[in-house]
């Protein structure tokens, strides 16, 4: 064979750049299964089992259509990716290697020193299953002194002419539908069962194999139900279209007892990894709106998750890479605790948020962002802990996507590059949002005293101790002007409250 074309374990399409030109007569594909890549954090074991499960299928399926495969399983013992690629250089004949560029910086930072250590000649090609390239994004940044999701967001409506009027204006007159996606939920309407993916042998075997592997990761494998076919993600995402888009837009920003996934898409899994194209989704959530499915409001909300903040934080994270990840605006350092591994905590919103993450891998947005990384902002919890973490438990996470919402979005540990305020929040934005507080054995109109919500101490003590820096953002400035306003003695008596708060909660 001539060229070897390297396929990770999140590029499982055949729209992959190195796909795309392949030739059966020709070339040979390896897909490897490796220590490093499943090591690097304590990825959850539906994530494991999701990649390895999907490799499996792809691999067949590219069999199917004729082409060499190799595939390297993870008993074999196979340390990295580049030992998989040495060794079938050198088994198949091949002259050159092919692959596309990694969606993590450090593995992209490895590849380009296998040239010099390989024999043969090494391509990196550029991923161009994204909407907007590396490229695009600097051009679009380029100059302006602060980014804002919305302006990106609608350039990229425009481009690939997504809810568009024949005028070229947005669907009704306006861009933004955000004020009508953000109900509260009490259990308003019935949450539809989802249905559940049969699992097959492949996926039986690994599901075995990461149990004897990995029986320390966190992930309930009895609970595994995702996809790991594009026939399979595509009949998931039909699903959703079907029975949950109809109420996704209203209660996106819900937090429920009853359902650990509401009305989502659980799509950002199958996107991720190449089982699912970012633009036919978006295709086919504008056409559901045309024929009546669902609200402009609840399409544009879905549009703007996949072609506005998925595309807007993989620029963010090329464009700031490699600094970004060690940015902390707040310094914030103190140890993650020890039940962020486990769930065990009396806040009744944020146990349930940790516990279906370990369990299932999976949270939504609010939970991720307004219950974890809020708790996690207020508190001070160290940036980089945070972020392993991240990208640890969720099926979806890779540090592309994963760092720009955690350490930028949820932590503000980039001073704003990503979003333009802290996403701070006391109790009194849980218990709008959602049923938890009922359920807790705290208070959330209390913000002192042994039952007081302690979102709502450590709130205030997160705007009292970083009052300089918050006082200068424009959406900030208020509520510390009114902080400062309160009486001495009130203040003084919840940050003592706070204080004892994280003396006391963080073991
Ligand atoms: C996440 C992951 C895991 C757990 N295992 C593998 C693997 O064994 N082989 C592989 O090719 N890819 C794996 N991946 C996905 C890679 O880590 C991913 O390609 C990089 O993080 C770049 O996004
Ligand atoms: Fe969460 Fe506070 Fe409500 Fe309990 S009272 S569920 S800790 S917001």
């Amino acid at each position: 064979k001539q060229t070897l074309r390297l396929v990770l374990g999140d590029q499982l399409s055949l729209a992959n750049p190195v796909l795309v030109n392949a030739d059966p007569e020709r070339d040979c594909i390896l897909l490897a299964e490796v220590a490093e890549e499943a090591g690097y954090v304590k990825h959850n074991r539906h994530k494991i089992v999701l990649i390895f499960s999907a490799m499996r299928h792809f691999a067949e399926a590219l069999r199917e259509r004729g082409f060499d495969v190799v595939y390297r399983s993870f008993d074999e013992g196979v340390a990295s990716l580049f030992e998989a690629v040495e060794g079938a250089l050198a088994d198949s004949g091949a002259e050159a290697l092919l692959v596309t560029a990694p969606g993590e910086y450090r593995l992209l930072v490895e590849m380009q020193s296998w040239g010099a250590k390989l024999d043969g000649s090494v391509v990196i090609q550029d991923d161009d299953r994204f909407l907007s390239s590396v490229e695009d994004f600097e051009s679009w940044a380029d100059g302006r002194k602060q980014f804002r999701m919305e302006y990106f967001y609608r350039e990229m409506r425009r481009r690939y002419n997504l809810l568009l009027d024949s005028d070229g204006e947005p669907e009704g007159g306006k861009w933004n539908y955000d004020a009508d996606n953000r109900s509260g939920w009490r259990s308003q309407v019935e949450v539809p069962e989802r249905p559940s993916v049969a699992i097959d042998t492949i996926t039986a075997d690994v599901i075995e194999l990461v149990e004897d592997y990995f029986p320390d990761n966190p992930g309930k494998l009895s609970d595994f139900r995702l996809a790991v076919t594009s026939v399979d993600a595509q009949a998931q995402f039909d699903w959703f279209c079907h029975y949950a888009l109809e109420n996704f837009g209203t209660y996106q920003d819900a937090l429920a007892e009853e359902s650990p996934w509401m009305f989502h898409g659980l799509i950002s899994m199958y996107l991720n990894i190449g089982l699912l194209e970012p633009l036919a989704v978006c295709k086919q959530v504008e056409s559901a709106w045309r024929e009546g499915h669902c609200s402009l409001a609840g399409a544009e909300g879905f549009i703007r998750q996949v072609l506005g903040w998925r595309e807007y934080v993989r620029g963010i994270y090329w464009h700031a890479m490699p600094g970004y990840a060690e940015r902390n605006t707040f310094d914030a350092s103190r140890p993650l605790p020890s039940w962020f591994w486990s769930g065990d905590t009396d806040m009744r919103c944020l146990s349930q948020a940790l516990t279906q993450s370990l369990d299932l891998g999976y949270a939504h947005h609010i939970q991720r962002l307004m219950v974890i990384g809020n708790f996690a902002l207020l508190t001070g919890l160290d940036v980089g802990e945070v972020c392993d973490w991240y990208l640890a438990v969720y099926v979806d996470a890779f540090e592309w996507v994963e760092l720009p919402n955690t350490l930028g979005m949820a932590l503000h540990g980039d001073k704003g590059l990503m979003a333009s305020k802290p996403y701070a929040a006391s109790g009194k934005y849980i218990q709008r949002q959602g049923n938890h507080c009922s359920a807790c054995r705290y208070d959330p109109k209390q913000t002192t005293g042994e039952n007081a919500c302690p979102y709502n101490s450590l709130y205030w003590h997160f705007i009292d101790r970083h009052q300089d820096y918050l006082t200068k953002n424009s959406r900030m400035g208020l509520i510390v002007g009114g902080w400062k306003k309160r009486a001495s003695d009130d203040r003084q008596a919840i940050v003592e409250w706070g204080d004892r708060i994280l003396a006391t909660i963080l073991d």
